[in-house]
């Protein structure tokens, strides 16, 4: 005769196990959670109200090193936020191309960066890394009543053209 015996498993044991399971199940839900909504910022930057976002892209529509979109028109009080889509850049006001009253701004080197625009006139700015290669960008608040004063800004490589042509599109309606 073969006596079975049944493993004595407490029920008390059972539900501290159940409870662990269902913990660890929580927290891996939550991890898949938080990478797919960095997944989805990353793919396509969702902004709120009165809020322009500006992405810093390896390769974009108009090529490689860019900002997208390269020109943004904002409205006093709105903020401009920049994302890291790519690493690897940074954004930094140009010299001159402010209105006046703004202070230089710098953010750092794959970092997002958020500014907020008071007043009218164009902003520009540049990747550090990247400014001759063209990685230059334009923030056109309200009027661009500084576009004559930025127009005589001048820059390295392929950031003169660059410019040239946003300043241009600045100054259409
Ligand atoms: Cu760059």
């Amino acid at each position: 005769m073969i006596e079975v015996t049944a493993s004595p498993l407490e029920p008390e044991t059972v539900q501290k196990d159940l409870m662990s399971f269902m913990k660890s199940l929580m927290i891996v839900g939550a991890v898949l959670a938080t990478t797919q909504a960095i997944a989805r910022e990353r793919a396509a930057p969702q902004a709120t109200p009165h809020e322009r976002i500006v992405q810093m892209r390896n390769r974009g529509a108009s090529g490689f090193f860019v900002f997208e979109p390269s020109l943004t028109r904002a409205m006093p009080g709105d903020t401009i936020r920049f994302v890291p889509t790519d690493m690897g850049h940074d954004v930094v006001a140009v010299p001159g191309m402010l209105p006046a009253g703004v202070a230089p701004f710098k953010g750092e080197m794959g970092q997002a960066f958020t500014i907020k625009v008071t007043k009218s006139g164009v902003y520009g700015f540049k990747c550090t890394p990247h400014y001759a290669m063209g990685m230059v960008g334009l923030i056109v608040v309200g009027k661009p009543i500084n576009l004559a004063a930025a127009a005589q800004v001048d820059h390295p490589g392929k950031a003169k053209q660059v410019f040239a042509a946003l300043l241009a599109q600045a100054a259409k309606p």
